[in-house]
């Protein structure tokens, strides 16, 4: 089924059909109101429909990358692994969008062009690119923070006679790459998941490196009937634990200072959380590793004595190992395979430091004093994070603002929810709010479920709407840029500073201050009478 007509009024708007808009749909039909979602893929799964390069996995523990509102889907559902794979994960969603038949409430291949407000009415006008209009009181974002792809305006891309593709966007019929020449341009995390899959597919594989990583071996296991079982039985806790943790995931910071401990002892621990695998040794680490540069020097001076442990070629162990920013403070990646995989004879790393990216031609690229031919070009460059898809939409508030115009020196929310001028909009993890630097989905069930008792509310005292006030909105944002400066964070060119868009100024935009505390801040805004909003 699908919302294939679009009604001329609903109560509720929701655009996105993702991990934040399946979950939305359902607890805004909870409140009984009529709701529509609009969706540009032809399908559900937001960035899970769209990240289907090869090697794409989830780098949260399985089962706390899952909704939590239904206990019996919680038990109901059985992950395979530690990190499953997308095609798991898109089966998840597609399991959640059937179970609670959310499909009839999205219209998909749909994708949202402008919302207009009407002052008068208190309404948004909500445009597709269908031509087809819908009017709502409420208006939800649920565009994902990650779903902007970034393509790089190299020369001569137009040119080029093989394959291109972008890691965001990759082609659902799946590409074969065997027997290939490759090259991947970009590093991150979707660089270093894809580079070791389709090294054992190409003939050759040239990895082109502006910045060299941290990354720590992900270790993902098959989780068996025994493992699923004892974590089937304290789902609770866990639960009840990743929500009021920092990051939203089910381990916390160490206690007190790594520069306190013996740095023997410090040793064994980063040892252990190395055998372990997973984020614990940056994320469960001492909490001065983030904020103290001599403290991040340890953690990072580990990390690349790894890379050296694991590659054989010293220029290539040189150029792997990250130096020019704190570890943490650029996304750190759980990889399988990676480092290792410059011991293999087919693939090369090419430092865009040491030899720039000129152009592409007709059949290659052109770096440094030579051209590299191949057949195909992977793009993992990323995406316009946090605002790129909020930006694309002509979204105009009261007076007719633009949020874009409005956004324009950096993204200006209170909470990382709404954005004064724009009443009765609200974005799921939106910036300043804990986002990306969390668990996805702790962070967007927390909003969902605060957007839903807000609109509960309002139509419970039948409020004509909710708008954040200007100076509640610069006290948030000044908070949330007073918590990342006094952390180590604004010291990387990361996509959190929006340092990858040539032209996006450099703002750190998601909130530091913890998926916890902040989850707590947010519900004593609603019990003190939707503080810092005008309730109208
Ligand atoms: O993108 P990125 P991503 N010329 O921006 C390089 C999430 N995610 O898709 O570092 C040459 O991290 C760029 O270089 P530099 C996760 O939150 C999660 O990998 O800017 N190179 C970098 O190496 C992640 O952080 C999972 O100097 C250029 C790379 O391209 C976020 O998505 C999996 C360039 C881009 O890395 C984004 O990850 C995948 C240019 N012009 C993604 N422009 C999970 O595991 C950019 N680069 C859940």
């Amino acid at each position: 089924m699908n919302a294939s007509e679009v009604p001329a009024t609903v109560d509720a708007v929701v655009i996105g059909a993702g991990v934040s808009g399946l979950y939305m749909i359902y607890s805004l039909r909870e409140l009984g109101l009529s709701t529509l979602a609009l969706e540009a893929g032809t399908d559900v799964g937001g960035t899970w429909f769209w990240n289907r390069y090869p090697g794409a996995r989830c780098d949260s523990e399985s089962w706390c990358y899952a909704y939590t509102f239904d206990k019996s889907l919680e038990q109901e559902w059985d992950w395979s692994c530690r990190y499953p794979e997308q095609p798991e994960i898109l089966a998840y969603l597609n399991h959640v969008a059937d179970r609670f038949d959310l499909r009839s409430s999205i219209r998909f291949q749909t994708r949202v062009e402008s919302a207009v407000l009407d002052e008068a009415t208190g309404t948004w006008t909500v445009r597709t690119d269908g031509g087809d209009e819908v009017r709502a009181r409420y208006l939800v974002t649920a565009v994902g923070c990650l779903s902007a792809a970034q393509v790089p305006a190299v020369d001569g891309l137009d040119r080029f006679t093989g394959d291109c593709y972008h890691t965001g966007s990759w082609p659902h019929e799946g590409v074969d790459l065997t027997g290939k020449r490759v090259a991947v341009v970009g590093t991150g995390s979707s660089g270093m998941q894809t580079i070791p899959v389709i090294a054992e597919q190409a003939a050759q594989l040239t990895v082109l490196q502006r910045t060299p990583n941290f990354a720590i071996p992900a270790r993902n296991y098959v989780l068996g009937e025994r493992r699923a079982s004892e974590i089937k039985g304290s789902i609770g806790q866990i639960r009840d634990f990743t929500r009021h943790s920092f990051a939203g995931f089910p381990f916390d910071l160490r206690e007190g200072n790594l520069l306190d401990i013996d740095p023997d002892v410090a040793r064994e621990q980063f040892e252990e959380a190395w055998e372990a695998g997973g984020f614990e040794l940056v994320f469960a680490g001492y909490g001065d590793v983030l904020v103290d540069e001599k403290a991040n020097a340890v953690v990072a001076d580990f990390v690349r004595e790894k890379i050296a442990e694991v590659v054989d070629d010293p220029e290539t162990v040189a150029r792997l190992q990250p130096r020019d920013y704190p570890i943490g403070t650029k996304r750190v990646v759980l990889d399988t395979n990676y480092f290792e995989t410059y011991n293999r004879d087919n693939v090369e790393l090419v430092s865009l430091r040491e030899e720039p990216l000129h152009e592409v031609t007709a059949t290659g690229i052109r770096v440094g004093a030579r051209e590299i031919e191949v057949d195909a070009i992977v793009f993992a460059t990323g995406f316009d994070g946090l605002t790129g898809a909020l930006g694309k939409i002509d979204i105009k508030g009261r007076g007719g603002e633009r949020l874009k115009e409005k956004w324009a020196a950096g993204p200006r929310t209170y909470l990382g929810v709404a954005s004064a001028g724009f009443p009765n909009m609200f974005m799921i993890t939106g910036p300043g709010s804990p986002s990306v630097m969390s668990n996805m989905p702790v962070s967007i069930e927390q909003h969902v479920e605060w957007i839903r008792d807000c609109i509960g509310h309002l139509e419970e005292v039948g409020a004509a709407g909710i708008e954040a006030t200007r100076t509640a909105e610069d006290g948030w944002v000044e908070h949330v840029n007073e918590t990342a400066a006094a952390t180590l964070f604004p010291k990387a060119n990361s996509w959190y500073m929006g340092a990858n868009v040539p032209g996006k100024p450099r703002v750190f935009m998601p909130y530091l201050g913890g998926v916890g505390p902040y989850r707590q801040h947010c519900a004593e805004v609603a019990e003190r009478g939707y503080e810092g909003f005008s309730v109208v």
